[in-house]
């Protein structure tokens, strides 16, 4: 229980998440993380529903892939995704840059209970639809990815180019 505990640290520290990763069954804060914080990122800020003006669906599926894998956005565009899982076993959407992604991936191949969740994710279980709602306030080559461990190794990652204002 200690080192686990010191893994979930470790990991939280290397995600620069102090406090927000969860053992698996920590529902009261699971529901404390469900309140919306608007922290700027370097792919943008989570997003007003009244602000969006487009919504795309994006399906995920147990071949790794997103369809479509590839979101062309214009600066400062607030976008809603349904993201719906076809497949049959959990799939997630994460938003972020390819280093963050890569890194975050890294952790979960490593520790594959960890639980996080954040304004820029959504878990989608077998059979539902997740939705995000993202403002994308700066220009960039940003990607999305399911960060279950063995998936993003497996190429399951989509781009979203977001061209300058
Ligand atoms: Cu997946």
């Amino acid at each position: 229980m200690q080192t686990c505990r010191r893994h979930l640290l470790l990991a939280a520290s290397a995600l620069g998440i102090g406090g927000r990763v969860h053992a698996h069954g920590n529902n009261d804060h699971r529901n404390q993380a469900a309140t919306v914080r608007k922290e700027q990122k370097d792919w943008g800020i989570a997003g007003d529903a009244t602000a969006v003006r487009r919504t795309i669906d994006v399906r995920m599926g147990d071949d790794m892939r997103f369809r479509p894998a590839r979101i062309d956005v214009r600066q400062g565009e607030t976008l809603r995704f349904r993201v719906h899982n076809n497949g049959r076993v959990m799939h997630e959407f994460v938003i972020g840059t390819p280093a963050d992604n890569a890194r975050h991936a890294e952790l979960m191949a490593k520790f594959p209970d960890m639980e996080h969740d954040e304004p820029y994710m959504a878990h989608v279980p077998p059979g539902t639809t997740g939705v995000i709602v993202w403002t994308f306030n700066r220009a960039g080559r940003f990607e999305f990815a399911c960060l279950i461990a063995g998936h993003y190794q497996a190429g399951m990652v989509g781009s979203i180019q977001v061209r300058a204002a």
